[in-house]
């Protein structure tokens, strides 16, 4: 009978945590695997931390449960009287310090991965503002402001009568979207005009706060093109919500082509000869950026 109650009362507490992860992925409710390194290297950091918490949330809960349920008074289970144990506090204090360090490692990693920008091949100036964000080519000459698109502008008044739902990307699209090359390691400089707004799209795996005097430094290199949306994460003033992020991504040759078109372009359209130009910026302090 006894043997019997702990193999259900196992298979129960195994049940309901499995119940619970499930029910978590199938709802969708996951980060994304990202479009780049870092962001494929924060999504199997990530599992893998989800992976140790689920293992000792069951032998911790499982633990519990089988002392609560099968070790009761009424079972007329006697209460053990000890009131010390060194051996039992020197475990309790080791097995979870180790636990840290070995989960250190792996996070140590990612994020001196997502801090090294060095040999990024271009460099892109992103400047909050309320509530839209400007992007500078550095050395190109090309600059412009990325505004929520007009239909969603329009949809969101109050009482404008528009249902939100017949807008596509309904405040996930803007007129002048960031369009960057893919394959190519991308030095992002984000800074502001006004308050704090915070630079993020969820498929490139960070967000990244932009304050005004400051140049926080991102990087990303992006493998597959498409187009990549996200919005300001840091609330910034009445219209936080309606400063979305859009980044098209296209092989090389067609944004060099991009590029070009662009009003105001004035550099080479060979991005590799921006490299030697960004590898000069490197040697100058960050607030030359902000010069201009
Ligand atoms: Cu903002």
């Amino acid at each position: 009978m006894k043997n019997q109650n702990i193999v259900i009362v196992s298979i129960a507490v195994l049940a309901g945590m499995l119940l619970a992860v499930w029910g978590m992925f199938a709802l969708g409710d996951n980060m994304p695997r990202g479009v780049t390194e870092f962001s494929q290297t924060a999504y199997d950091l990530h599992m893998l931390i989800l992976w140790i918490c689920v293992v000792i949330g069951v032998l911790v809960f499982g633990a519990m449960f089988v002392s609560i349920i099968l070790h009761r008074k009424s079972n007329g289970v006697e209460a053990a009287q000890f009131t010390h144990s060194t051996k039992a506090e020197i475990a309790w204090t080791a097995i979870p310090i180790l636990i840290l360090i070995l989960m250190a490692v792996p996070a140590t990693r990612a994020l001196i991965l997502m801090e090294t920008s060095e040999g990024a091949e271009m460099d892109i100036k992103i400047t909050g503002y309320q509530w839209k964000w400007k992007y500078e080519y550095m050395d190109t000459g090309v600059s412009f402001i990325s505004s929520l698109a007009q239909d969603s502008d329009i949809a969101r008044q109050l009482n404008s009568g528009i249902d939100p739902t017949t807008v596509d990307n309904y405040l996930l699209e803007v007129d002048n979207a960031l369009v960057v090359p893919t394959d190519t390691k991308i030095r992002l400089l984000l800074t502001s005009g006004d308050v704090i707004h915070s630079w993020w799209v969820p498929e490139l795996g960070w967000k990244r706060d932009a304050i005004p005097g400051i140049v926080n430094t991102a990087w990303t290199s992006i493998s597959e093109p498409g187009t990549y949306r996200g919005q300001c994460a840091e609330l910034c003033g009445k219209d936080h919500g309606f400063m979305p992020v859009v980044v098209i991504a296209k092989p090389r040759a067609e944004f060099e082509q991009w590029l070009a078109q662009q009003p105001g372009y004035t550099g080479s359209d060979d991005v590799s000869a921006l490299a030697q130009d960004t590898a000069d910026d490197m040697t100058t302090s960050p607030e030359v950026a902000l010069a201009d």
